[in-house]
């Protein structure tokens, strides 16, 4: 992460020395909140195929949600500033494990991807009660990302798993992944159109792009606050 003075003026040697500014980087106002998880120490727990299973020790969960190559992994890993962390894939996977991943206060949970297009009935049915489970049945769920791509109207799989999230009435955090690969112009139409197909508003919606950065501080801003009421 560039810090917040290295904007690339010729003074930003000079600078080095006489800037009163040392420790902890300063927020720019041009670039919105700085990234608190960035700080944090994080970890792998493991790989898990029950949607109930306990993990030690007891902490809320966040976790992420979205068709496959959507840029789940992406998300994450930018999200904690650790490109290797989650796997990114260029090829739809077809995992059917939770990842669980932990911070001090909470662990990210990178759930498997659905509208995987080969995925045969079985396949997809273990994939439902997978979901169903998780969403429905874990207390220790504070909140969901969802993530759809901004270039795509939502899919039949996006239909089913917004009825899945509603009926969990668990607290959802809608984004719109791979922003950077739009224009300006398209990406404004883009954001309002595919708001207005989940009957969701502009406002409600965070545009992200783990290439670019965009929205990325926004979302670790949410992620903790999210955790943190769940566990007050
Ligand atoms: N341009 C662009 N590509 C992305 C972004 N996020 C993910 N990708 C690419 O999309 C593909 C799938 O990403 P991945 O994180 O594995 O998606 P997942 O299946 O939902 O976990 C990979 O080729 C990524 O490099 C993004 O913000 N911008
Ligand atoms: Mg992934």
């Amino acid at each position: 992460m560039k810090a917040a003075g290295q904007r690339g003026s010729g003074k930003a040697g000079k600078a080095g020395n006489e800037g009163a500014h040392r420790g902890a980087p300063l927020s720019h106002p041009d670039r919105g909140p700085a990234n608190p998880l960035h700080a944090q120490p994080i970890e792998f727990v493991g790989s898990f195929p029950d949607p109930l299973v306990r993990v030690e020790p007891r902490l809320p969960e966040i976790a992420f949600v979205g068709r496959s190559n959507v840029g789940k992994s992406s998300l994450l890993n930018a999200l904690v500033d650790r490109p290797g962390l989650a796997r990114v894939s260029g090829t739809p996977g077809k995992t059917t494990l939770l990842n669980f991943y932990r911070l001090p206060g909470f662990y990210l949970v990178d759930l498997p991807g659905y509208g995987f297009a080969r995925a045969s009935k079985s396949a997809r049915t273990g994939y439902q009660r997978l979901m169903t489970g998780y969403l429905r049945g874990r207390d220790t769920l504070a909140g969901i990302v969802w993530l759809l791509d901004i270039r795509h109207p939502p899919s039949k799989e996006d239909r089913e798993m917004q009825e899945l999230l509603s009926a969990s009435g668990r607290p959802v955090l809608a984004t719109f992944t791979k922003v950077d690969k739009l224009t300006r112009s398209a990406l404004a139409n883009q954001t309002r159109q595919l708001a207005r197909f989940l009957g969701l508003e502009p406002e409600q919606v965070q545009l992200s792009s783990s290439r670019s950065g965009l929205g990325i501080a926004e979302l670790a801003t949410s992620i903790v606050a999210a955790a943190g009421e769940r566990s007050a």
